[in-house]
C-alpha cells in the first residue's frame, strides 16, 4: 500500500468520502463502481487508499447536489478562494493555481480569465465526475506539470461496459439562503459492445445572505452543464471513448472584485483509445486526444458606481494528446506516460473613457504554450511492511508571444525581451512508508520546478483587488522550484485512529509580486504597479494532527487541527495562508441514517501577509449538522439529505475569502437523489 496521506480521493457520484481514513459505501450507478472496484481500479492507477476505518456508510453532507467546490473541501490540505457564491479558486498545502495542477482525467485546460474568476473547477459540474484524486506536493500524477502544492485530477464518470441495466438519475436541490436550487437528471446505457451515459445539470441562485440577515450584493449565478460518455468495444479489450462536456454559467455576480461575468462558457471533448490485458511488461495502454476551448466575458454594466466602463474578455484553447503505459512486473508496479499540449491564452479589455476615443490594451497577448513532458512512476513492495514509491517528470516548453501589438507593449517595460522562450522544467519525488501492527511511518522527498504563468510572465496591467495594485508580468523571471519534505506518523486499533503529519517546502526564486515605484497604474484608485519578481527563497509549512474514535458502533467523534506558516526571504509572512483551525464532528450511525453535528473554529490570523497586503480576519466558530438516509421503494432507491450550515447565523469571513466578503449566513438546504 502506498503513502495514504499523499494522495487522498473523494468519490462523487455516490458521495463517497476517501480520505486517508474513512470510505463509505454504496455507489447508487453502477456495477463497475462498486467498492471493490474502486479499489482495484485504485490500485491499478497506482492510488492507494489506506485503511477502512469504522462500518462503511452511505451517506455525508449534500450528496449529489454539492457543488465541485464543497466536495473539494471535503479533503484534507484543500482551502479555496473565495470571490463570491460561484467558481471557487482550489487551494492546496496554501499553493494557489500557479502552483497546482488540474486536469479534467488527464487532459490540461487553463482558465481564461485575468482575474482568476474562472477556475478550471468551475468547468465542470458534480454530475460529470466520478471521483477526485488529489496528490499532494511535487509527486504528481503522469499528466500533472508544474505541481508544486499538489494536483488535482478530476476524473469523469462513464458507466463502462455491461454496467447493470437500470439507468436513470435524477437530482433535485434547494437551499434556503440565496434560494439555490439544483436540478440534474441522467441517463445510461450499456452492454458488452457499447456504453453511453449523458447529462444535464442545472443551477441557479439569487444573491445569498450573510450571518445577521445581511444581503451580499451580486452573488447571484446560473450555471447550465451536459455531458456525453460513449464507449465502443469492437473487439474484446480494444475500447475507444469518447467524450464531451459542455458548460455554461451566466450572469455571475462577484462580491468580492469590482466586476461580474456575463458569461463563461467551456466545451470540453476528448477521444481515446485504450488497449486492456496486455501481456508482458505492461498490462494496459491509453492514448487520449483532446481538446478544449473556454470563453470568459466579464460585465461590469449592472455596477451602480462604474466611472469607467470595461470590456474585458478573454479566452484559453488547448489541443493535446497524452499516452499512458501501465505495467507490473514482480513487486514493482509501475507507469510511463508522455504528454503534449499546446495552449493559447488572449485576454483584452477595452476602456470606454466619456468623450474621448475607446483605450484598448491587450492584457493577455495571445500567448502560446507548447509543453510535453515525460513521466514515470514505481510503486515498489520491497518487503512485507515497506513500501517504496519513486516518480519523476521531464517537460519542454516552449512559449510565443503570438500577438505582435501585445509584444510590443511588453517590451517599452522590458526592452530587449524575446518574444519566445523555452525552458525544461522536472519533478522528482521519493517516498518510503512502513506499516505494520497498526502502526504506518512514512517519509518523503521531492524537487520540482515551475515555469511562470502568462499572468507573472506576460500579464499587462492586470488590477489586482485584493491589494489595489496593477500587476505588470516579467518576461525575464527564472523558473520557481521547491525542494519538499514531508512526513508522517500514524496509529490505528480497531476504535481509534490518531495521525500526525507534516510537510513542508523549501522554494528558490519564490515568484510574487513587488511594487515598482517609478510605474504609474493604468487603474483609477489603484496604489500603485507591481511587478512579478524572484525572491531569493520562501518557505511553507503545513501541519495535521488527526484523531478519531469510535465511542460505539453507532458513534464516531473525528478531530482534526492544522496549523501553517508560510514565510519568504526578508522573513516577511506570504499571503493567503491559513489560521490555525480546528474541525470537530460527531456522526451517528442508526439504520439508514446518517447524521453529522460539527463545529469548525478559526483562529485570528493576525500574523497575516501584512506586506502583500492581507489584512487580518477575526476567529470564528461555525456550526452545522445534518442528516442522510438511503431507502428503497421498489425498484426506486433514494437518497435524501437534510442540514443546516452555519448554525447560529454567524456573520464572518474566512482569510481566503477575497477583501472579506461574508460567508453565507444561516442555511438550510434539502436534496434528493434517485436512481431508478
Ligand atoms: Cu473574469
Amino acid at each position: 500500500m502506498r503513502n495514504g496521506f499523499k494522495i487522498i480521493h473523494i468519490i462523487l457520484n455516490s458521495c463517497l468520502i476517501i480520505a486517508g481514513q474513512s470510505i463509505t459505501t454504496a455507489p447508487a450507478y453502477s456495477q463497475s463502481q462498486t467498492p471493490d472496484s474502486i479499489h482495484r481500479e485504485a490500485t491499478l492507477n497506482e492510488i492507494t487508499v489506506t485503511s477502512t476505518l469504522g462500518t462503511n456508510r452511505k451517506v455525508t453532507g449534500k450528496g449529489r447536489s454539492a457543488s465541485i467546490e464543497e466536495h473539494l473541501l471535503q479533503l484534507g490540505h484543500v482551502d479555496m478562494v473565495r470571490r463570491g457564491s460561484y467558481a471557487w479558486e482550489p487551494i492546496v498545502n496554501n499553493m494557489a493555481t500557479e502552483r497546482v495542477s488540474t486536469t479534467i482525467d488527464g487532459m490540461k485546460i487553463f482558465y481564461a480569465c485575468t482575474d482568476k474568476m474562472d477556475p478550471v473547477t468551475s468547468y465542470v459540474e458534480s454530475g460529470n465526475l466520478q471521483r477526485i484524486r488529489l496528490d499532494s506536493g511535487l509527486d504528481g500524477n503522469p499528466q500533472a506539470t508544474g505541481n508544486i502544492g499538489g494536483s488535482i485530477d478530476l476524473k469523469l464518470r462513464k458507466t463502462g461496459f455491461d454496467a447493470k441495466p437500470q439507468k436513470y438519475n435524477v437530482t433535485l436541490g434547494y437551499e434556503s439562503n440565496g434560494h439555490l436550487q439544483v436540478y440534474g437528471a441522467d441517463a445510461a446505457f450499456s452492454n458488452q459492445k457499447f456504453y453511453s451515459n449523458l447529462g444535464i445539470f442545472y443551477r441557479h441562485a439569487d444573491n445569498y445572505k450573510a450571518g445577521g440577515n445581511k444581503e451580499v450584493e451580486f452573488s447571484q449565478f446560473r450555471k447550465i452543464n451536459t455531458f456525453l460518455n460513449l464507449g465502443w468495444q469492437p473487439a474484446r479489450n480494444h475500447i475507444i471513448e469518447g467524450t464531451v462536456i459542455f458548460d455554461r454559467a451566466t450572469d455571475v455576480g462577484y462580491p468580492a472584485l469590482t466586476m461580474d461575468v456575463s458569461d463563461a462558457t467551456g466545451f470540453i471533448s476528448s477521444l481515446s483509445y485504450r488497449h486492456e490485458q496486455l501481456s508482458g511488461l505492461f498490462y494496459r495502454w491509453e492514448t487520449k486526444v483532446y481538446y478544449n476551448h473556454i470563453t470568459h466575458n466579464m460585465d461590469d454594466t449592472h455596477r451602480p458606481d462604474v466611472i469607467i466602463h470595461m470590456d474585458m474578455p478573454g479566452r484559453s484553447s488547448t489541443t493535446g494528446i497524452y499516452s499512458l503505459l501501465q505495467g507490473t512486473y514482480a513487486n514493482h508496479q509501475y507507469q510511463l506516460n508522455y504528454d503534449a499540449y499546446y495552449n493559447t491564452l488572449f485576454a483584452d479589455m477595452t476602456m470606454y473613457v466619456t468623450g474621448a476615443k475607446p483605450m484598448y490594451m491587450l492584457t493577455w497577448p495571445d500567448v502560446g504554450t507548447f509543453n510535453q513532458g515525460l513521466s514515470l512512476s514505481d510503486d515498489i513492495q520491497l518487503a512485507q511492511h515497506h513500501h517504496l514509491r519513486l516518480s519523476a517528470k521531464g517537460s519542454w516548453q516552449h512559449r510565443r508571444i503570438n500577438n505582435d501589438e501585445g509584444f510590443r507593449a511588453l517590451t517599452i517595460y522590458f526592452p530587449g525581451m524575446e518574444q519566445t522562450a523555452s525552458t525544461l522544467t522536472g519533478r522528482i519525488a521519493l517516498s518510503y512508508a512502513y506499516t505494520n501492527n497498526g502502526w504506518k511511518l512514512a517519509l518523503g522527498t521531492g524537487y520540482g520546478n515551475r515555469t511562470p504563468s502568462v499572468t507573472e510572465a506576460y500579464g499587462y496591467f492586470l488590477n489586482n483587488t485584493f491589494d489595489r495594485y496593477d500587476y505588470i508580468g516579467n518576461p525575464h523571471l527564472k523558473n520557481e522550484s521547491a525542494f519538499e519534505l514531508n512526513g508522517s506518523i500514524g496509529w490505528h486499533s480497531e476504535t481509534v485512529e490518531a495521525r500526525l503529519e507534516a510537510n513542508t517546502f523549501f522554494f528558490k526564486n519564490y515568484i510574487i509580486g513587488t511594487p515598482d515605484e517609478r510605474l504609474s497604474p493604468m487603474t483609477i484608485g489603484a496604489e500603485g504597479v507591481k511587478v512579478y519578481h524572484n525572491l531569493p527563497n520562501a518557505q511553507i509549512l503545513n501541519t495535521t494532527a488527526t484523531f478519531n474514535w469510535q465511542l460505539f458502533s453507532w458513534l464516531r467523534w473525528h478531530h482534526q487541527l492544522a496549523y501553517s506558516y508560510g514565510k519568504e526571504s526578508t522573513h516577511a509572512r506570504l499571503p493567503m495562508i491559513a489560521p490555525l483551525t480546528y474541525q470537530g464532528v460527531l456522526k451517528l450511525f442508526w439504520r439508514n441514517l446518517e447524521s453529522e453535528a460539527g463545529v469548525r473554529a478559526v483562529a485570528r490570523n493576525s500574523k497575516c501577509g501584512a506586506k502583500y497586503g492581507e489584512t487580518p480576519t477575526a476567529g470564528y466558530a461555525i456550526w452545522h449538522f445534518n442528516i442522510g438516509s438511503q431507502f428503497q421503494v421498489g425498484k426506486i432507491s433514494a437518497t435524501l439529505h437534510l442540514g443546516i450550515e452555519n448554525l447560529f447565523d454567524r456573520y464572518y469571513s474566512t482569510y481566503s475569502d477575497w477583501n472579506h466578503i461574508p460567508q453565507k449566513g444561516r442555511n438550510l438546504y434539502a436534496n434528493l437523489s434517485i436512481q431508478y
